[in-house]
């Protein structure tokens, strides 16, 4: 899809706060972080939301689970804790229509959501 941002992030056309890559994934620094770490981590393959990932792509999801956990230790944020989030849609707040993971800390965080 060569008008999504979130995929010229990903083949490197657009420049990024990069904190892992592998042949899969790309996890970089958010713009407008809302949180002292604001991390995103996509998948390269482009998929519009959760809701878009067919049933035979399902493991990339078990992947960026294994992903989220090393860029946790690896920032030092597990044991104080962090906040993974997955907006979906208009009235999930989703605004870059390619699927990605919040990875929020370094405060505590409050819930409900807004
Ligand atoms: P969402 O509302 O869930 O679609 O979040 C989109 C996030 O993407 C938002 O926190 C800002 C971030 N973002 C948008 N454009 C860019 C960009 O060009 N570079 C980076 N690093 N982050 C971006």
């Amino acid at each position: 899809m060569n008008s999504c941002i979130f995929c010229k992030i990903a083949s490197g056309e657009i420049p990024s706060n990069k904190v892992y890559e592998d042949e899969k994934v790309l996890a970089f620094r958010d713009i407008k972080p809302v949180a002292p770490l604001h991390i995103l981590v996509v998948p390269k393959k482009h998929y519009v939301s959760i809701m878009d990932i067919p049933a035979e792509d399902m493991d990339i999801t078990a992947h960026i689970c294994s992903v989220i956990q090393k860029i946790a230790i690896d920032e030092g944020i597990a044991a104080d804790g962090f906040r993974v989030v997955i907006n979906c849609g208009k009235n999930g707040g989703q605004e870059v229509d390619h699927l990605h993971y919040h990875v929020l800390a370094g405060r505590n965080l409050t819930w409900p959501p807004g």
